[in-house]
């Protein structure tokens, strides 16, 4: 089959299935792997977008693929891909290896094919990436969906007027342009994000489930998440999508929502395919008390059957938890605390008040029918002594007995890893935020990406740590939150043990490893550790909740296979007019006719296309 638009996502690094690296705990509260092999839930919305108006778009997740058989041949697939165009996502900078090794493959099998790169990170080092050949365009920007149905309509006509399409950075005869942002959207419901309807009705349509997964492992346990918004209210000084990171990298002024509506119909969808909690992405009182009373009350009429799961950015109390209850039959949260250090949080801006009002809040959710209560915390924060660290597993225990050594209480530290994030006002203002930047490019995160192990390839140090000794007080974090849980009951001594030995066990070989990269031992020449699984999987199971079922009744999935064929009929109905919709989106971009009126370009495409 030919496509239009090709979407591929890549493995954080290209060839990790045949280096010897020590990923550690990077990954550990996260569903994907530290292969980072989740690709961008945009993704999904731009397909699903510029299907409406009549391209063929597929995505492949490469980076499962890859997981999923050690066998699968990238080469190969890459190779049998026909397309008009590639994207590659280089949204979160872990897969700026990755991103770019995967790019290259498709230049040297598809050579006259453009390659867009898109995301967070590409919108952050766009003028960078058109210094590699592999890439010809950058499309920035937090909602690219209308963008990129301006650059496909170029691309497939043959069209030379790339100076009209917003938001792009591209290059010609060694020349880059920078054309101007598309305003960001002020809302969030033209498009459907994830679109869920997309990739169900890809798997029948493109006949392939393995290559649209979100992530590997994702058959054997189907989360799902919906995207409350795009931007953020918060500025947490450590953060690649706070409000300053937001309006400097994507020049969104303020947070976009979507709106109540359209999450109740985002959930109706997702209920039909799976039954596993909903992750409610952002804390839903950033579109402030209407927005949530609607929500809420839509939500009580509605009545889920998947649980949802909300996030909390700051304190709440009784009447907030109780109308979550009211509003669902079952609900769970996840906060985010990163430090039991209340200076520490005022300083980088999340939970910024007194640890008693977070326990206040935590008993507050318990006693309002909160099913599962996830607490996280994070090694490697600026200020950050080992102590401090360590005293994080010491609050656990204060919230705990709080609580009366609640059961539904779980606990969680992870390191700030494998980067402090680019566009984050720590990053952009190290020694003002106590961090010191170990890199700064994108060339330069792609050398670290290949150190032998997390510690190499950490980007910062703190002003009160350096590498070796946040690795250090992350295994010393990991082993007394271990002590704690079995002390408390919460894991079983079996498997307390195996954490207890495999943590010892890498903090030996980290140190082996770290040793001869210090005596100037070549990569090839280092001591070869297999990492036990033991390192990724030891929280994935407390991070998952228990249903009785995955997936709902086969009925439930005949009834996708006819709203997916009536989709794909409407689609083709409205092919007819998208020529019309397209104008009127042009309008919306473009409202002055800037880019309209821009001169289209003289010069050959570079990369000469041919199928118009
Ligand atoms: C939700 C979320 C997650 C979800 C993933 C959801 C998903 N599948 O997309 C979870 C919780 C799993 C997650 C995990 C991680 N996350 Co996260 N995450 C976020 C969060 C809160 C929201 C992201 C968001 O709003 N997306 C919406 C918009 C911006 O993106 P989108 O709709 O997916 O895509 C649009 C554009 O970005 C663009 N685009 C994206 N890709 C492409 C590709 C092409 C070709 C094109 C043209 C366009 C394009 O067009 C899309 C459509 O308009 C942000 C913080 C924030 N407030 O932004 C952090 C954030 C994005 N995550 C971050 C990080 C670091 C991670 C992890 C690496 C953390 C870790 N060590 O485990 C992992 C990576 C997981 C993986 N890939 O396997 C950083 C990224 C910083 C950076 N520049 O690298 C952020 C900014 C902040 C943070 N520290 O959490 N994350």
């Amino acid at each position: 089959m030919k496509y239009d638009l090709v979407l591929l996502h890549p493995p954080s690094v290209y060839d990790f299935r045949t280096k010897s690296q020590i990923r550690g705990p990077i990954s550990d509260v996260i569903p994907s792997s530290s292969i980072f092999d989740m690709y961008p839930i945009g993704l999904t919305s731009i397909a699903g977008f510029l299907e409406q108006f009549g391209y063929k778009v597929k995505i492949v997740n490469l980076a499962a693929r890859m997981l999923r058989d050690r066998e699968f041949d990238v080469e190969k697939k890459i190779r049998s891909l026909q397309s008009s165009a590639f994207g590659i996502d280089l949204h979160w900078l872990p897969h700026a290896q990755g991103s770019i090794e995967i790019a290259k493959l498709v230049k040297r099998y598809h050579p006259d094919i453009p390659v867009i790169f898109g995301g967070l990170s590409a919108t952050y080092y766009h003028n960078e990436l058109m210094g590699y050949s592999c890439v010809d365009f950058v499309m920035r920007g937090d909602s690219t969906e209308q963008p990129m149905l301006r650059l496909m309509d170029e691309i497939k006509t043959g069209g030379m007027n790339l100076s009209s399409v917003p938001s792009l950075t591209w290059k010609r005869s060694g020349e880059i342009t920078v054309n101007p942002l598309s305003p960001p959207p002020a809302n969030l419901d033209d498009v459907s994000i994830p679109d869920y309807r997309y990739a169900v009705r890809s798997v029948f349509k493109y006949r392939s489930l393995l290559d649209v997964v979100p992530y590997d492992g994702w058959l054997k346990y189907p989360s799902t998440a919906l995207l409350t918004v795009r931007g953020c209210t918060q500025n947490c000084s450590l953060c690649g999508g706070s409000r300053s990171a937001y309006a400097s990298n994507c020049e969104r002024p303020k947070p976009a929502m979507r709106s109540p509506a359209k999450l109740i119909e985002d959930i109706e969808f997702i209920q039909r395919f799976s039954r596993t909690p909903i992750f409610v992405i952002g804390d839903i009182r950033q579109g402030g008390t209407e927005y949530v009373d609607e929500f809420l009350e839509r939500l009580a009429t509605f009545k889920p059957k998947n649980e949802l799961v909300f996030e909390l950015f700051w304190t709440a109390g009784d009447e907030f938890f109780s109308k979550i209850q009211h509003a669902v039959s079952k609900f769970s949260l996840e906060i985010t605390l990163e430090s039991a250090d209340e200076g520490i949080r005022r300083e980088n801006g999340k939970f910024s008040s007194p640890n008693h009002d977070v326990i206040r809040t935590i008993g507050s959710a318990l006693a309002n029918g909160c099913r599962k209560l996830d607490v996280f915390f994070m090694v490697g924060l600026p200020h950050q002594t080992r102590e401090s660290a360590l005293a994080n597993i010491d609050f656990c225990e204060e919230i705990h007995k709080a609580c009366g050594f609640d059961k539904r209480l779980f606990y969680f530290v992870a390191p700030l890893a494998p980067f402090l994030d680019p566009a984050s006002r720590a990053f952009e203002d190290p020694e003002k935020f106590g961090v010191r930047r170990l890199a700064t490019t994108l060339e330069e995160h792609i050398c670290l990406l290949s150190g032998p192990t997390w510690e190499q390839v950490l980007n910062y140090e703190t002003d009160k740590m350096n590498r070796e000794q946040i690795v250090a007080t992350m295994y010393a974090s990991l082993e007394k939150l271990n002590d704690f849980k079995l002390k408390y009951g919460l894991i079983t001594p079996d498997a307390h043990r195996k954490i207890a030995v495999e943590t010892r066990a890498v903090t030996a070989w980290m140190e082996r490893i770290r040793n001869a990269v210090r005596a100037g031992t070549r990569f090839e020449n280092l001591p070869v550790f297999k990492e036990p699984t033991g390192s990724a999987t030891r929280t994935q199971s407390e991070l998952r909740w228990k249903v009785k079922r995955l997936y709902p009744h086969l009925l439930s999935f005949v009834s996708i296979g006819f709203m997916s064929l009536l989709d794909e009929l409407r689609a083709i109905a409205l092919r007819r007019q998208s020529r019309w919709k397209y104008a009127a989106l042009q309008s919306i971009n473009d409202p002055d006719g800037v880019l309209a009126r821009a001169e289209p370009e003289p010069e050959p495409e570079p990369w000469g296309l041919t199928d118009n």
